[in-house]
């Protein structure tokens, strides 16, 4: 039996971080070793001094009896700030095997807000303008003495910034110290320049743009701005080998000066004129005597908070695929990609030579580059080149959203391909998520899933990252986090969100629309939902029940807020909501669907109140959790009485009044047969949505678990219009705002709100790795600690699916793939985890796992703890490990309608489809179902359909039987 092993230690989400400014770090392992079904016994914890000296640590939990290795607290003395420690873990498995780690570091940053020396500094008012466009250069010489064992620089900046010591850029981390809710909390970063310092004369400097702080932010031209005056601060800890340390803080004596980049802004992009580098202007011995003196300025360090982000990096570079002359004659790259972050380049070019760079999302019909859904932003790079043989430029503090890139002010005709690369940026996220299948046009789909991910998270959860928005829209971000953590690890990214949205709600519990707040306006529902949706979901995925207990109140507040709205107090029918917006049975000239607003709000309010029910129960309030599943049940029966008929229909016909009944489960024993009237309307509308951004995310999933999977597999194939293909048969390669973005025609929805970049509808993602692909949790234990396997293959439209998910266990994988009946999947479970598998169609008998037969009642192989035929297939109980199941499926694609097979038969024959046209004339004729061509009603008919059409053709083979 191979060795067990103890890998992957993390401490608060980060392999080996620096700045850890919580008190109570957590640490997480990983588990794996050469058998199948490993689950650990016990652990035990040990942190050292930096030494590494475990003869004498500073805690050791010694052996704990438990199985937990995910987020396990730290339990000893207080830490100290500053210090850098090791910690290891042993673990000892169910076989009694044991196994003890690799050490792992984690260093504390400053643990107390005393600890600050440092000033706010910036550029004295009287030698430079503070509101100049220009960005600042702040600059310190500073002396050090031979021998130093470690130094670290904590700053951050209102605004953004670039820190260099001695000419050097000290970190690849990008617009630090990134996007909060600047009025409560900044992020200060922490870096290790121990390799940079040399004995003798050294410089820091600080490079300071407008970004976030300063730039104006916010839609429709709001431009909101934090504060006028940028300003900085910093402290550098130098420890020497003698155990003496030295401390260099901003304060008066820096000095600045304006720097070569003359205009930066988040929406507009950057103007840099290389003839005003100062070269050497981060180096010690650099002559700053024409330098303005920089001045302290009186900002707030209450607001100081370590980094609790990803930081956002360029994790990817690409080269444009092609350079073309539009109709127009403008000269435009295509980078292959709609991309997010920007384009570096290299020229040589005579001074003076100004290059501007124009980034748009899309061509118009004509094949013309197009700027218009930019609205306010600009998006414009400017570059006026020094002269001096090759120049290399990108842009530092603006990020823009592009996929062809208009240059003008090239020397020369071409632009050639290999000046250019494309910086594809955001959070430094781990990716933890994989989906393929047999279909290429999905696997488009899952990548453009992943890049709308990556570009709209940018330090902040945004709607879309190109025109004048891109912000923290709160219900965008609720609908796609559970298929954003599936794709990339998000505990960091949102924990720093969600404390932002705590931080900005109100004190009557509303939420504002966006976080951080830039936009007026508060308390949508489904929007401010987020509160309590976000928080939950993080929990699920990562079992982080810290980030539970911490947005507690906040998830509670909104609830109550709800509940005082209007006079009912089980329902919200008052105020206003973005309902189920862009859906496409909105009324002409309108962004918000046809679903009913109090049925909108009256359902989330009913699932919020259930999530916070079941939060309070998780963190032992128990009096709370019972306060509030009676809240929720009264909520769901005021929603039954009024939105559900007495015979059980949903009182509103929209797709998404359905979808959200059942998502949330409020519809009791009406449930099948309101599943039953989803299914028709879809089948109805030619497999084709109406859903806009609260009933899309459901669709596929409430489909899915009421036994319409396979309509749900149509309509995710459907590459007409309107569905998820459509946009990629238009060459999408991220989410659309809109499903006619591009309408058939090519031409575009509208100029004032067409985001070609906007995450909300990928929300489908989550669907395809659970439902399609099989790879879901169970619904009681959170973390990815207890599996749930259940593929459910479809109608045979999907041949093979494939995926995989990195959870904080290990990586969880599973493909299946279908000929015939001969269905094969594959498993691999992560160790100190557990399955169940539902193999659906599957009989015991006939059943091979690993290719060696199962017999009823026998043996089972390793790892296998049980087999039981079911209704559905058969359900196996397993370990960790790796498993392949083989089967030849009965019944898994049963047909739905006896009718259905004798209609196909009659439609092969034209007296058939005459009578069918006679008397089923509206199927043909009218607008509405003009779809309904022979050839769809013969896939309908080999497919199952609906209710109405059911009824319809019923009657048709009546009165044909009686014509004969
Ligand atoms: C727009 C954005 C965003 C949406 C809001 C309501 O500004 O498209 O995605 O959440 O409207």
């Amino acid at each position: 039996m191979a060795n067990l092993i103890v890998t992957d230690l993390t401490c608060e989400y980060r392999t080996n971080p620096l700045g850890i400014g919580v008190r109570r770090p957590r640490f997480s392992w990983k588990l794996e070793g050469g058998r199948r079904g490993i689950l650990q016994q016990a652990y035990r914890l040990a942190v050292a001094a930096e030494d590494g000296d475990f003869d004498r640590p500073i805690w050791d939990s010694g052996r704990v009896e438990s199985g937990e290795s995910v987020l396990v607290e730290y339990g000893g003395p207080e830490l100290a700030s500053r210090t850098k420690y090791v910690w290891r873990v042993k673990v000892w498995d169910d076989a009694g095997r044991e196994a003890a780690s690799e050490p792992a570091v984690f260093e504390t940053t400053l643990l107390e807000l005393s600890e600050w020396r440092a000033s706010w500094i910036t550029p004295a008012a009287s030698a430079i303008d503070p509101q100049t466009d220009a960005a600042f250069l702040l600059r310190k010489s500073f002396r050090v003495k031979g021998g130093v064992k470690a130094a670290r620089i904590y700053a951050t900046a209102a605004g953004v910034y670039e820190l260099y010591v001695n000419g050097q850029r000290v970190s690849d981390e990008e617009l630090s110290p990134g996007w909060t809710s600047y009025q409560y909390r900044l992020q200060y970063q922490t870096y290790d320049v121990t390799e940079l310092l040399k004995s003798g004369d050294n410089a820091v400097g600080i490079h300071l743009g407008d970004g976030w702080y300063r730039s104006g932010m916010g839609f429709e031209q709001l431009n909101y701005k934090y504060g006028d005056r940028r300003a900085a601060l910093l402290q550098l800890h130098i420890r020497y080998e003698d155990g003496t340390e030295e401390m260099v803080a901003t304060d008066a004596s820096w000095r600045a000066a304006t720097g070569p980049v003359t205009y930066s802004t988040i929406y507009n992009g950057e103007t840099y004129d290389a003839r005003l580098e100062r070269k050497g202007w981060s180096e010690a011995g650099y002559a700053d005597d024409d330098w303005a003196p920089a001045e302290t300025i009186d900002l707030p360090m209450d607001i100081l908070v370590p980094q609790e982000n990803w930081p956002v990096r360029v994790t990817e570079t690409i080269r444009p695929i092609a350079f073309f002359v539009t109709p127009a004659g403008d000269k435009v790259l295509d980078m292959g990609q709609n991309m997010v972050g920007r384009i570096r380049f290299t020229v040589e070019a005579p001074a003076g030579t100004t290059i501007v760079l124009r980034h748009a999302e899309v061509l118009d019909k004509d094949g013309n580059i197009y700027f218009g859904n930019l609205r306010f932003a600009k998006q414009t790079v400017t570059y006026i080149a020094k002269g001096e043989g090759k120049e290399t430029y990108a842009p530092r503090f603006t990020f823009l959203g592009f996929r062809y890139v208009k240059v003008e002010g090239w020397p020369g005709d071409e632009l050639p391909l290999d000046a250019f690369v494309g910086e594809v940026m955001h959070s430094d996220m781990p990716r933890t998520g994989d989906f393929s299948c047999s279909d290429e046009r999905v696997n488009q789909l899952q990548r453009n899933i992943q890049w709308g991910q990556r570009g709209n998270f940018v330090d902040v959860p945004t709607d879309c990252p190109q025109r004048d928005e891109r912000l923290g829209w709160t219900g965008d971000a609720q609908v796609f986090i559970a298929t954003a953590l599936y794709n990339f690890n998000g505990g960091p990214f949102f924990t720093k969100w969600l404390r932002d949205l705590k931080a900005e709600q109100r004190a009557d519990g509303g939420v504002p629309f966006v976080i951080p707040d830039v936009a007026d306006g508060h308390s949508s529902s489904g929007w401010g939902d987020a509160a309590v949706i976000c928080p939950w979901t993080v929990y699920r995925y990562y079992g982080d029940r810290r980030l539970l207990a911490e947005q507690y109140d906040s998830m509670k507040a909104w609830v109550e807020y709800i509940r005082a709205q209007g006079d009912n107090e089980y329902m919200w029918e008052t105020g206003f909501h973005f309902g189920d917006w862009v859906a496409l049975d909105a009324k002409e000239g309108s962004y918000v669907g046809a679903t009913p607003l109090p049925l909108v709000a009256t359902a989330y309010y009913a699932y919020s109140s259930r999530l916070l029910s079941e939060a309070a129960r998780v963190l032992g309030r128990d009096d709370e959790a019972a306060k509030y599943g009676e809240l929720h049940a009264r909520v769901v029966q005021a929603f039954r009485d009024e939105f559900i008929t007495k015979t059980g229909r949903m009182a509103s016909p929209t797709q998404t009044a359905h979808v959200l009944a059942l998502a949330f489960d409020l519809a009791g024993d009406a449930a099948p047969r309101i599943a039953r009237d989803l299914n028709d309307l879809i089948i109805e509308n030619g497999y084709h949505l109406t859903t806009g951004f609260l009933g899309t995310p459901y669709l596929c999933m409430v489909l899915s678990d009421h036994g319409y999977h396979d309509t749900a597999m149509r309509l995710l194939l459907q590459d007409g219009y309107p569905g998820w293909l459509y946009s990629i048969s238009k060459g999408a390669t991220t989410i659309w705002e809109h499903w006619d973005g591009i309408k058939p025609d090519g031409t575009f929805w509208s100029d004032d709100m067409n985001s070609f970049n906007h995450y909300a509808y990928g929300a489908v993602g989550e669907w395809m790795y659970r439902k399609v692909a099989g790879l879901d949790m169970d619904g009681a234990v959170p973390g990815f600690k207890r599996l749930h396997i259940e593929p459910l293959f479809g109608a045979g439209l999907l041949s093979r699916a494939k995926t995989s998910h990195l959870s904080m266990y290990g990586k969880i994988e599973t493909a299946w793939s279908i000929d015939g009946n001969r269905v094969q999947v594959q498993v691999s479970i992560p160790a100190n985890t557990t399955a169940r598998v539902v193999l659906r169609g599957a009989a015991v008998e006939g059943l091979s796992i690993d290719g060696q037969p199962v017999g009823a009642g026998g043996s089972y192989p390793a790892g296998v703890q049980s087999i039981a035929a079911t209704d559905r297939g058969v359900e196996a109980e397993i370990g960790s490990g790796e498993y392949r199941f083989a089967y030849e499926a009965v019944n898994l694609f049963r047909k739905r309608y006896t009718t259905s097979s004798r209609l196909l038969e009659l439609l092969t024959d034209e007296r058939a489809e005459r009578a069918v046209r006679r008397h089923m004339p509206h199927l043909f004729g009218s607008p509405s179902l003009n779809f309904l061509r022979t050839s769809t009603l013969r896939e309908l008919a080999e497919n199952g359909m609906s209710r109405v059409t059911r009824e319809m053709v019923e009657r048709v083979l009546e009165e044909l039987a009686e014509e004969k």
